[in-house]
C-alpha cells in the first residue's frame, strides 16, 4: 500500500551533482525535524525488493501487501523470518517502529530490530499477538548503538501448523536524514583511463555548461602539448543528466603513457595511448574464473596467497555439500555429487542458466579466435593463464571452461527418476548467509532446486559447444559432453514448459525465465553446428528465432539467449543451406548496424539505450559489444572495429563517474564489489576482488537497500556505489566476467595487429 508522501525535501542527486560537480564523498544529513523513514519499500509498492526471508517462505504481494505461509513444525521464532537489512541506527535517537499485520489465526510473532550478525543483539524484541483483522502496531524505541547494518525482522515460526502471516506498511521512522551521497567524480573531462589504441577511435567526454565548442588540448607527459581541437556540443544527455561535449582527437597517433586532456579549465585523469592496452586485460578477466571455483583449493602461488583458500563445498565441514546433495523438500528423493564449478557471484549459488550462458562465452572468445581474421592464433592456448591445468597441452581457457562444463553435466537428472535427462535449475544455500564468508565456512544446507527447462537447454547449448571444442583433446570428455547435451535437449522438448519460480529466491538468486523459446533456438543451434542432424536443422528453421531480430537494444543475457546461438551460426562453420547461412550473417551484421545507431546518439559513445541500465548492465553493454565485433569478424569494416572500441571506453571511465568498472585498471576503478570471498572492505585482512573482476555496474532501478537510500532520484549512470552492500549496482558476477572476457580478447587482438 502506498504510504504518504513524505514531507522532508530529498536533493535530487543530478541536482546536487550539478551544484557541486567536484565535491566529494558522503555529507552526512543535519538532524531532521519531520521523521525520516528508514525502511525501504514498506509498503510493498515495489513488489518485494529488498526484502528477504528465510528458505521455508514463498512470500508474495497481494491486494497491496506482503503474505505468506508459515509452515508449521518449526521450533523457534527465528526458523521463519521475513526482514531488510541494513537498516542505519543511530545511537541515543529515537524510533517509531510500526507495521499494519494480521494472521489467518491468532498467533505470536517478534517484532525485532537487531544486529544483523551473531549475536544479534537487540534494539526492540517486541512480541505481538496478531488477529486476522488487519491491526496497526506501533512502538517506540532508542538506539543504543551507530550501525548503518541493523536488520528489522518479522520472526513467525514455532507453531505446530501453518498459517498465513500478511504485513504492510512496514516503518522505522526516526534517525538522521539519509547522507546526501554525492560522489567524487574527479576532473570534469572523462576518458578511457586504461587509454587508447593508436589506430584506434580516441574520444573523450567532457562535462561542462558550455554550449559553444570548447578548444582542447591534448599534453603528452613530458608537458608538451601535442593536439589541439575543438570538442563538438553534444547538450543534455539523458543517461547522465549532464551537460557535455566531445573531443576527438583519433587523427593523433603518437604513443606512450602519461597523456592528458585539458578542456574548460580542467584536464583529465592520465591514460595511454598504446597497442598494449589490452594484453593483460585478456588473461586477467579470465584469471577471475579460477579464483571463483567450487571444489578445489585455490593455489596461492598461482594467483597469489591473498587468494588461497581451501577448497569450498566439498562435504568437509562446517560445509554440508556439494558432494550429496539432497533436493528441496518434496522435489526428488535422491542425492547428486554437483562439487565443482564456479561460484555464481557474490554468493556462493551454483546457477545452470547462468553457468551455461558464461561457460558459452568463454568457448566462444576461443572458437573466435580459430575462426576471426583479426585473431591472435593461440593467444588463448596452453599455458596463458595461471590455472592448475597449465603446460596440459590444452588451451587454458578450455580447461577453465571444462571445470564449469562439468558441473554442469552433473546437474542432469540420472537415468531411471522421474524427468531423467532434465537439469536442475540451481544449487545453493537454504537461507541466505551474511558478508563475509569464505566457500568452506559456509554451514547452510544445500540443496538441488527442481529441474527447469531454461536450465536443461542451456546445459545442451553449453555442452555440445564444448564437445566440438574437446574433440581433439580429449574425445572422451567430448562424447559425454555430447551425449548429456542430447539427452538434456530431448527431456526439454518432452517438458517445454517447466518454469523456475519467480518466488524459489531465498538463499539464491531465483533466474526465473517464462520464455525458453530463444533457449530452445540456442540449444538447437550448438546442437546443428555440432553434429549437422537433420532435426536439429528442422527444429531450428521452425524456430521464431530463425529469421526474427534478436539483438534487442538492452542487449543478449542470461534470459535471453537467442543472440548466442544466431553469432555461432554466423561464425562457425557449419551446414546450413548458403542462402539461409547469408541470411544469418546478414543479420548479425544488421544487428550490429543497430548498435552502431544507438553508441551514436548516445554522448559516451556506448551501444546501450538511455532507458537500458539494468542489473548488470556492464555486461549488457559488453555483450551488444561482442555483437559489433562480430560483425567486424564477418565484414572487415573499420567501422565496427571503431565502434566495439569505442564502446569500452565507458567500461573504464569515460562515464559520469569517471570510474572505471574494472578493478585494477585505471585510476579510480571499482574494489569493494559485493562479494563474500573478497570482502576486504569488511574485513581488512581479507583481499579486495581480484585484478580484472568487472562490477555489475549502474543500474536504474536500484534493488539493495543501500543503494535505494543513497541513490534517490539518480540519472541511470549515477545508479551505481562502490560499496560492498549495493549488490543490485556492485557485484561480481561470471556473466559479466565473462562477457568482458570475449570482449578483452578482441580488443587485445586489435593492438596486436597494429604495425606499430
Ligand atoms: O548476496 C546476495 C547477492 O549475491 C544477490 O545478488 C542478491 C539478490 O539476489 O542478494 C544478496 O543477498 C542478500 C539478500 O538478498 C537479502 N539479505 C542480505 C543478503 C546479503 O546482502
Ligand atoms: O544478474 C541477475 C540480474 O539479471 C537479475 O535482475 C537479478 C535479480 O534477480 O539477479 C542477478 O543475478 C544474481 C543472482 O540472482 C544471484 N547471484 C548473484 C547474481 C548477480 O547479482
Amino acid at each position: 500500500m502506498s504510504r504518504p508522501p513524505r514531507r522532508y525535501r530529498r536533493t535530487s542527486l543530478v541536482a546536487a551533482v550539478a551544484l557541486a560537480i567536484a565535491a566529494c564523498t558522503v555529507i552526512a544529513g543535519s538532524a531532521n525535524a519531520d521523521p525520516v523513514e528508514q525502511v525501504q519499500n514498506g509498503g510493498f509498492d515495489n513488489g518485494l525488493s529488498p526484502w528477504w526471508w528465510t528458505g521455508n517462505l514463498a512470500p508474495a504481494v497481494d491486494n497491496g501487501q506482503m503474505c505468506v505461509t508459515i509452515p508449521g513444525g518449526t521450533t523457534n521464532p527465528w526458523d521463519a523470518i521475513f526482514g531488510q537489512n541494513d537498516i542505519p541506527m543511530v545511537n541515543g535517537q529515537s524510533y517509531a517502529f510500526s507495521f499494519t499485520a494480521s494472521a489467518s489465526k491468532p498467533v505470536g510473532i517478534l517484532a525485532i530490530v537487531q544486529m544483523a550478525t551473531d549475536p544479534f543483539t537487540g534494539q526492540i524484541n517486541q512480541p505481538v499477538t496478531l488477529s486476522t483483522t488487519p491491526t496497526q502496531y506501533s512502538f517506540t524505541f532508542t538506539s543504543n548503538v551507530d550501525d548503518a547494518h541493523q536488520t528489522v525482522q518479522f520472526q513467525a515460526g514455532g507453531s505446530a501448523d501453518p498459517w498465513q502471516l500478511c504485513l504492510d506498511d512496514i516503518s522505522v521512522e526516526g534517525g538522521v536524514a539519509p547522507p546526501v551521497y554525492t560522489p567524487d567524480t574527479g576532473p570534469r573531462v572523462r576518458v578511457n583511463q586504461v587509454g587508447y589504441l593508436p589506430d584506434g577511435p580516441k574520444v573523450a567526454t567532457v562535462v561542462t555548461d558550455a554550449t559553444d565548442p570548447l578548444p582542447w588540448q591534448l599534453t603528452n607527459s613530458a608537458g608538451t602539448v601535442v593536439a589541439t581541437g575543438n570538442a563538438t556540443p553534444r547538450g543534455m544527455d539523458a543517461a547522465s543528466g549532464l551537460n557535455v561535449q566531445n573531443i576527438d582527437f583519433g587523427r593523433f597517433h603518437g604513443t606512450g603513457t602519461g597523456f592528458t586532456l585539458t578542456a574548460d579549465g580542467e584536464t583529465s585523469y592520465p591514460f595511454a595511448i598504446s597497442k598494449n592496452i589490452y594484453t593483460a586485460l585478456r588473461s586477467d578477466s579470465l584469471q577471475f574464473f579460477y579464483i571463483q571455483r567450487s571444489g578445489i583449493a585455490i593455489d596461492g602461488n598461482l594467483v597469489g596467497q591473498q587468494y588461497a583458500r581451501p577448497a569450498g563445498h566439498v562435504g568437509v565441514p562446517p560445509n554440508q555439500g556439494d558432494t550429496a546433495v539432497p533436493c528441496q523438500p518434496g522435489v526428488c528423493d535422491y542425492t547428486l555429487n554437483v562439487a565443482g564449478g564456479w561460484y555464481d557471484a557474490g554468493d556462493q549459488g551454483k546457477y545452470v542458466v547462468n553457468g551455461g550462458i558464461a561457460t558459452a562465452q568463454l568457448l566462444g572468445a576461443y572458437e573466435r579466435t580459430l575462426t576471426a581474421r583479426s585473431a591472435t592464433r593461440g593467444a588463448l592456448g596452453d599455458s596463458t593463464l595461471r590455472v592448475p591445468e597449465r603446460g596440459n597441452h590444452v588451451p587454458d581457457i578450455l580447461d577453465e571452461a571444462r571445470w564449469e562444463l562439468q558441473f554442469l553435466v552433473s546437474m542432469q537428472v540420472p537415468a531411471g527418476q522421474p524427468l531423467a535427462g532434465m537439469v536442475h535449475h540451481k544449487v545453493h544455500d537454504e537461507n541466505w548467509t551474511g558478508l563475509p564468508l569464505q566457500p568452506q565456512n559456509d554451514p547452510q544446507p544445500r540443496q538441488l532446486h527442481p529441474p527447469s527447462t531454461a536450465a536443461t537447454l542451456n546445459m545442451a547449448a553449453a555442452a555440445a559447444q564444448g564437445a566440438r571444442l574437446f574433440w581433439r583433446y580429449d574425445p572422451v570428455f567430448a562424447h559425454k559432453l555430447l551425449t548429456a547435451a542430447q539427452t538434456a535437449y530431448a527431456a526439454a522438448k518432452a517438458h517445454p514448459a517447466m518454469y523456475a519460480s519467480v518466488a524459489d529466491g531465498n538463499g539464491g538468486g531465483t533466474y526465473d525465465d517464462t520464455n525458453v523459446t530463444d533457449e530452445f533456438y540456442w540449444a538447437a543451434a550448438e546442437l546443428f553446428i555440432t553434429t549437422g542432424g537433420q532435426q536439429y536443422l528442422t527444429d531450428l528453421l521452425a524456430s521464431p528465432h530463425f529469421s526474427d531480430d534478436v539483438f534487442a537494444p538492452g542487449g543478449f543475457s542470461w534470459q535471453s539467449v537467442a543472440a548466442l546461438g544466431r553469432l555461432d551460426l554466423a561464425t562457425v562453420p557449419n551446414r546450413l543451406p548458403h542462402n539461409k547461412l547469408a541470411a544469418v550473417r546478414a543479420s548479425v551484421v544488421a544487428g550490429a548496424d543497430k548498435y552502431l545507431g544507438i553508441l551514436a546518439g548516445q554522448a559516451w559513445g556506448l551501444p546501450l539505450p538511455a532507458d537500458a541500465y539494468v542489473w548488470g548492465s556492464n555486461s549488457n553493454i559488453l555483450n551488444n559489444i561482442q555483437v559489433i565485433a562480430t560483425a567486424y569478424d564477418l565484414t572487415g569494416q573499420a567501422k565496427y572495429r571503431s565502434a566495439a572500441l569505442q564502446g569500452l571506453d565507458y567500461i573504464f571511465g569515460r562515464n559520469a563517474l569517471n570510474h572505471s568498472f574494472v578493478t585494477g585498471y585505471g585510476t579510480v576503478s571499482s574494489q569493494n564489489q559485493h562479494t563474500r570471498i573478497y570482502a576486504h572492505e569488511l574485513d581488512p585482512n581479507l583481499p579486495n576482488p581480484p585484478v580484472g573482476s568487472i562490477s555489475g555496474g549502474a543500474n536504474a532501478v536500484p534493488a539493495d537497500p543501500l543503494a535505494q537510500r543513497l541513490l534517490t532520484g539518480c540519472a541511470p549512470q549515477f545508479c551505481y556505489i562502490d560499496d560492498i552492500q549495493s549488490y543490485s549496482t556492485n557485484e561480481v558476477a561470471i556473466n559479466w566476467n565473462s562477457a568482458l572476457a570475449w570482449v578483452a580478447s578482441f580488443a587485445a587482438d586489435q593492438g596486436t595487429h597494429e604495425g606499430d
